[in-house]
């Protein structure tokens, strides 16, 4: 179909962009890093939401050549930034079971050369559905380069916690719905304490998305999140934006 054409082309003439969200310590509110979304600028549909062109992607492979293109361009704003400064890409569960994967890794790393903790890169569940021994395997290796493997979204998925413990996974990040409605809701509050336990049992990282007061803030704070991602600290702004962030702009 005519969309399917349009983003084959779309990848190959520069109209995609990434836009960089900040990922904030919870203890001092300082800057570590960015997770990387991208956007894609239709000549004539205007700006198309990943929402609307990420399943399509998937469904067709071309998220293979797309996410080759986000890793390089993450990669290469990556090294423009102080090594303090992380950058996570999202993985769709079709890149993960490449087994060529670590090697595009590897190689995007060695020639922007960035240090492999400085790359993170962010799986959800659903990568476990299908191929799961394959997709292990690839996330072990991974792992082995020194890149850090986030579980995203965790908690709205298809929450099998039996692969928690194979030691892939560095972070766990709460979805941004169990953040808000936390606000509101005593139990909600219950199950991001058992979350935050059960990370914490595994040493991963956890880090809160979608937060967007500063009640929340507070809230994600106190129980037990490391890291803060959400409006309340900058929605995902443009390369330029971001670069005046770690600069130390207002
Ligand atoms: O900001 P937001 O609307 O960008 O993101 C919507 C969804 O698209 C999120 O679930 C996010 O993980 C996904 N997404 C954004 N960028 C990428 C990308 O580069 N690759 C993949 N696979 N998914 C992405
Ligand atoms: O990769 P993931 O599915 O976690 O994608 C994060 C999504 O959440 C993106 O679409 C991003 O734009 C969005 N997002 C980030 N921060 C906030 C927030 O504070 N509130 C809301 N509603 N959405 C957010
Ligand atoms: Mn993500
Ligand atoms: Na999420």
């Amino acid at each position: 179909i005519r969309l399917e054409k349009d983003l084959a082309h779309g990848i190959q003439s520069g109209q995609l962009r990434l836009l960089y969200q900040p990922l904030i310590d919870a203890s001092n509110q300082s800057l570590t890093g960015f997770e990387a979304l991208v956007r894609w600028h239709h000549p004539t549909r205007g700006l198309v939401p990943p929402n609307d062109f990420i399943p399509l992607a998937e469904e067709t492979g071309l998220i293979v050549p797309l996410g080759e293109w986000v890793m390089e361009e993450a990669c290469r704003a990556a090294a423009t930034w102080p090594e303090h400064i992380s950058v996570a890409i999202n993985m769709s569960a079709r890149q993960l079971v490449l087994p060529s994967l670590p090697a595009t890794v590897n190689s995007a790393i060695s020639r922007h050369r960035i240090q492999p903790d400085r790359l993170e890169l962010e799986v959800t569940e659903s990568v476990f559905l299908e191929d799961s021994a394959g997709a292990l395997d690839v996330l072990k290796r991974l792992r082995a380069l020194g890149v850090g493997i986030a579980l995203d979204d965790f908690g709205t998925g298809y929450s099998s916690l039996g692969y928690l413990n194979k030691a892939v996974f560095h972070k766990l990040k709460i979805d941004g719905s169990f953040v808000r409605e936390a606000a509101e809701n005593k139990e909600t509050v219950a199950i991001i304490q058992s979350i935050v336990q059960l990370a914490r049992n595994f040493r991963m990282t956890i880090t809160a998305e979608g937060v967007e007061t500063a009640d929340d803030f507070m809230r994600m704070k106190d129980l037990g999140c490391h890291q803060i991602q959400g409006y309340l600290f900058g929605k995902p702004m443009s390369y330029d934006r971001a670069s005046e962030l770690v600069q130390g702009a207002p």
